[in-house]
């Protein structure tokens, strides 16, 4: 079996500041918890920025610049920036930080969709900043947008334009289908960087059966021109990664994910997550791929 590349998610634009004192906000935090998971066995680092003073989302690409040079100095793990951004964010300013940084990986959405944040209103009596209310409430009426000609944009200017390649965000079997459509008409390269994800309101849900049928569609698509991943959102991030794993996957941790490290016990680290993750593969004999090994297996520009 080949080494598992794990990819660590480290703060995302989902979770918010009163949901977990340990989720990294500052470019510090975000710095010191990207190395540490490096450290503890993450090959891929994926990573969003956010606003230093409130903990807001930002696609500024000045807060990157706060966090990306230093990881780059201080890790050999492959960068990965997201062009998902965060709600209400346009596609330029997606771009923006990704465009300024060109770097080896940057995760590419592949559909538009409804993405279901707002049941986590109901779980907090009060939030430290005003902004966190407001942004789960907007999410119901928020939709992701990544239509094709936003893809094709992402594709067209990142990956022509930088020889960067992608993570390619699948929430659904259908957008195994959009990205063969970009492998048809030669717009992506193989290997294939597929993250099959699980457990977002308005995607494909935890269920092991969707998480094989995801597998065999890709099978059936890409044969063996692409490198399957796994993430899972919340409570189904350990257990289903981990069948993930078993099934030929890398896979994806992260306080973008998952807040948690055990049923009811915050992380208190994204570097937890990645050893809890390598905790469960040692005694099943799965071994971890290194930054070099992960460039290879994905092709990297490096
Ligand atoms: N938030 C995740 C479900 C992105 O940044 O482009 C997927 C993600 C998207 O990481
Ligand atoms: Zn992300």
């Amino acid at each position: 079996m080949s080494k598992v590349i794990i990819s660590c998610a480290i703060t995302g634009a989902v979770h918010t500041p009163t949901m977990s004192p340990h989720l990294p906000i500052t470019p510090d935090q975000i710095a010191a918890q990207a190395i540490e998971a490096a450290e503890a066995g993450a090959s891929v680092l994926h990573l969003h920025a956010r606003d230093p003073d409130n903990g807001m989302p930002t696609p500024d690409p000045n807060v990157f610049m706060q966090f990306l040079p230093r990881i780059k100095q201080s890790t050999n793990a492959i960068v990965n920036i997201t062009t998902g951004g965060g709600q209400g964010m346009s596609i330029d300013e997606r771009l923006a930080a990704p465009l300024r940084a060109s770097p080896e990986l940057c995760s590419l959405n592949m559909g538009s969709m409804n993405f279901g944040m707002y049941p986590m209103l109901g779980k907090y009596k009060s939030f430290q900043h005003p902004w966190e209310a407001e942004h789960l409430e907007a999410s119901r009426d928020w939709i992701f947008r990544n239509t094709f000609k936003d893809i094709e944009a992402i594709l067209e200017r990142l990956g022509k334009g930088h020889g960067t390649k992608f993570e390619f965000e699948c929430y659904d079997t259908a957008h195994l289908y959009t990205l063969a459509h970009f492998l048809d008409r030669k717009l992506v390269t193989p290997p294939l960087f597929v993250q099959s994800i699980f457990g977002i309101l308005g995607g494909t849900g935890a269920d092991s059966e969707n998480l094989l049928h995801a597998k065999r569609i890709a099978d059936k698509l890409f044969g063996n021109e692409y490198r399957w991943s796994v993430m899972a959102a919340g409570k189904h991030q350990m257990p289903f990664i981990t069948m993930g794993a078993i099934n030929g996957a890398n896979v994806r941790v992260g306080l973008e994910d998952s807040l948690f490290a055990g049923k009811g016990r915050l992380a208190t680290s994204n570097a937890e997550q990645v050893r809890l993750i390598r905790s469960i593969f040692e005694p099943l004999s799965l071994e971890i791929a290194t930054p070099a090994e992960a460039r290879e297996l994905l092709a990297l520009k490096g």
